[in-house]
């Protein structure tokens, strides 16, 4: 009770203010709810640190890599609520992603050796850097199993590119960006022949190889242009993380590995295994990297073509000082430069060490040329006492390390011990430890890989969730725990299930530098950015069957999706025609999105507002296929359909017209036109009340005024067309369209309701 009453006073004093002690807190309720799901002080805290109420926004966006689903899933912080799942190496329907023709093209750029790889197992995100600062307008991602980096565009979180490594045959070490996002750097993993073809691991020193590959970006156009693009061959030595340079250090990069005993397993041929022999040694390298340099080299034509990617030789590389190995403790993993460039701190998994490198030490020693030596690939290597700073204790199973905004502070992930190291790595002092739940893998603090962190939040990004959630079932979810590191001590807030492939990496953004679009241009192919060939205006859509000399027939339409109607409603097909439809999402109303799935043939679009997407399938079966909208956007939604008819061959309409459900009469037709008289009633006061407020100066507004008035006019025509039927005495017509003619007026209502609704709600002026 103790605990609860200065809770109280600790919130009313904290949030609320003293003259509002509000209500809920008088009568004691807080003081229920913390004794009956029995919260601590400290429970309660945390959860006004991470609540965040209906309508609230987050400070930090992260873009967590999604593992093996490739995928990136999207959540927000302190608030640790999932907004998106952002579709990259995986068809996902929801976004229409493998099922419309504009992203299968995406994916097919991904394919590996003419194969279709249809998942990718994320890694590292990085968003693009502008001087070092995440600039929030694209972010990269790595495939590790199947050596591919993927562009999605942060305008609108859709993926526009992905790239496939010519020489690899697996990919860790990335996605990391250098400063002014010149290159997406990816490291090799597990070394392998360049070449595709059969080389025996007995030629494993020879012929199998790891390296570095600098990614060319052009801003502009917004994707990797694989012919700047090169690659540095290394050793054998199966390359891990890579860090970017910057500041002193830009134009350099980093490049941890273990197994540099260039071990190779085969427990079935009486061999130890792989983890024996690839943690027998008590050191392996850091690769330190002059891309610069390389870059250089590339220009001058001094790399090879391999499976048609730009190969810079080992042996170039080691010459002409290009390629560097520094020793490294044990098994490291993870190498992270420091804010301002000067320092890398790197840890090996199986030694309780961190090694912090000094950046001017390193380059003392190669300018004076002071090596220990070669390695048997001729690359030199500088001493490990000439290059660190300092080594610091800090626990069982180093991993990564994140940067504070404070000067000198990081945050190491103890793999082993599960626990978080916060240390200084200027004096190499431990300062704090805190535990978490489990098997802490990366760990991320916010804006942490930019030149300016911001410390504030550090999630930990867990490998085990054992018995943290309710049970699922033998696999579990993995498990996102959210630490305030504001303070001295750390503060464990908030634990997030993520139950999607495991994640590895995450990096967060100031939310605020985010300016994704509400609605494409109209007409828009979102993968390519450009303005589809197949975009279609009101009342130009159409249906067209052709046949080539050889006989093969196409049905092709032109169609639009708009509140509640897709146009074409009914497709006539013949069996063996290739289908191709391509629908334009007439609305400019955020959030207005129309889904299309169709019985059968595995089609599934997500057309958002100004979207044009497109479908193709044979039609080779006959029959009736009903199609709808997948997303429930109006009343009127569930009637948002229409049918592909699948004709024999030839096929003749029977003479006669369709039949009628049901007759009207002129009584039912007077009725209608009655409430569409008052209906049209309310629609003048909305407008009335838009127009004579300042709503030009509300994009969302005006994008809901430019819809409402589509609306209207589509009313307009459907009146006109009841009217005339009327005159005839064709009650049965004048009736429907008198109908669709309120059909149109409650869509430009609810639209102008909601307009009218947002005026109210921001604050617009009264301007006439
Ligand atoms: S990984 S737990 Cu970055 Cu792929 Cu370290
Ligand atoms: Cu469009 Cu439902």
């Amino acid at each position: 009770m103790r605990t609860a009453r200065k809770t109280l006073s600790l919130l009313t004093g904290l949030a609320l203010g003293a003259s509002c002690a509000g209500s809920a807190l008088a009568d004691g309720q807080l003081d229920k709810v913390m004794k009956d799901r029995g919260l601590t002080e400290k429970d309660v805290l945390a959860a006004a640190k991470t609540y965040t109420p209906t309508g609230g926004r987050d400070e930090y966006i992260v873009f967590s890599s999604g593992g093996q689903s490739g995928q990136i899933i999207v959540y927000g912080i302190p608030s640790m609520r999932i907004l998106k799942y952002v579709a990259v190496f995986t068809p996902e329907p929801w976004q229409g992603y493998g099922f419309d023709d504009e992203s299968k093209a995406v994916l097919d750029q991904g394919k590996v050796r003419g194969k279709d790889i249809l998942y990718g197992d994320t890694h590292h995100p990085a968003i693009s850097e502008t001087d070092g600062e995440y600039d929030g307008q694209f972010l990269f991602i790595n495939d590790k199993a199947n050596p591919r980096v993927a562009v999605i565009d942060l305008h609108d979180f859709e993926t526009k590119q992905i790239v496939v490594n010519p020489v690899y045959k697996s990919q860790h070490g990335g996605a990391f960006v250098t400063p002014n996002t010149e290159y997406v750097i990816t490291a090799a993993q597990y070394a392998a022949p360049f070449e595709n073809g059969f080389v025996p691991l007995e030629e494993f020193n020879d012929k199998y190889r790891g390296g570095v590959t600098y990614w060319k970006f052009n801003r502009e156009k917004g994707r990797i242009e694989p012919e700047n693009s090169f690659t540095v061959e290394a050793p054998p030595y199966s390359q891990d993380l890579s860090d970017a340079g910057k500041g002193p250090s830009d134009g350099w990069s980093f490049t941890n590995s273990f197994c540099s005993e260039r071990y190779v397993g085969g427990i079935e041929r009486g061999r130890p295994p792989f983890e024996a022999g690839c943690s027998a040694k008590d050191t392996d390298f850091l690769h330190v990297i002059n891309w610069r340099k390389a870059e250089e080299l590339f220009k001058a034509g001094k790399t090879v073509k391999i499976n048609g990617g730009n190969v810079l030789p080992l042996d170039v590389a080691a010459k002409e000082g290009v390629l560097f190995l520094i020793p490294e403790v044990k098994s490291p993993h993870g190498v992270d430069v420091s804010p301002d460039g000067k320092y890398m701190i790197v840890s090996g998994k199986l030694d309780t060490h961190a090694t912090v490198y000094s950046f001017e030490k390193i380059q003392a020693a190669i300018k004076a040329g002071k090596f220990e030596g070669k390695d048997p690939y001729g690359v030199p290597i500088i001493n490990f006492q000439d290059s660190i700073h300092k080594q610091v204790e800090l626990g069982l199973g180093p991993l990564h390390t994140q940067y504070d905004s404070k000067e000198c502070i990081v945050y190491t992930s103890l793999y082993v011990d599960s626990m978080v190291a916060k240390w200084n790595y200027c004096e190499g002092k431990v300062l704090d430890k805190i535990s978490i739940h489990y098997n802490i893998g990366h760990l991320m603090a916010m804006e942490g890989d930019s030149r300016s962190p911001d410390g504030k939040y550090l999630v930990s990004l867990n490998k085990l969730a054992i018995d943290r959630f309710n049970p699922v079932g033998p696999l579990h979810p993995q498990n996102h725990q959210l630490i305030d590191i504001s303070g001295d001590k750390m503060e464990l807030l908030y634990d997030m299930p993520l139950p999607l492939g495991e994640p590895h990496y995450a990096v967060a953004i100031k939310a605020d530098k985010l300016k994704p679009e509400v609605r494409y241009k109209s007409g828009w192919n979102s993968r390519e950015d450009k303005v589809s060939e197949f975009k279609t205006r009101a009342g130009r859509e159409k249906t067209e069957r052709n046949c080539d000399a050889s006989g093969n027939c196409t049905t092709e339409v032109w169609g639009t999706v708009i509140r509640s109607h897709i146009t074409p409603e009914i497709i006539e097909a013949q069996v063996g025609d290739t289908v191709k439809i391509h629908l334009t999402n007439l609305e400019r109303a955020e959030d207005e999105v129309h889904g299309f799935a169709m019985y059968g043939q595995n089609v599934q679009l997500s057309i958002e507002p100004g979207k044009t997407s497109s479908t193709t399938f044979v039609a080779d079966q006959e029959g009736v296929f009903p199609y709808y909208c997948t997303e429930f956007c109006s009343a009127l939604h569930l009637e948002m359909q229409g049918y592909l008819l699948v004709q024999p061959k030839g096929y003749q309409a029977k003479a006669g017209g369709m039949q009628e459900g049901v007759a009207y009469t002129q009584a039912d037709y007077d009725k209608q036109v009655k409430t569409n008289v008052d209906t049209q009633a309310v629609i003048d006061q909305v407008v009335a009340y838009i127009t004579s407020h300042n709503y030009q100066d509300f994009p969302t507004v005006v994008g809901l005024v430019e819809d409402a008035t589509d609306q209207l006019g589509f009313a307009k025509g459907a009146k006109e067309k009841a009217e005339a039927a009327a005159a005839k005495q064709d009650w049965q017509n004048a009736m429907l369209w008198a109908n669709q003619w309120w059909q149109y007026q409650v869509k430009t209502a609810d639209l102008g309701l909601r307009a009218k609704t947002f005026l109210e709600q921001n604050g617009a002026k009264k301007i006439k």
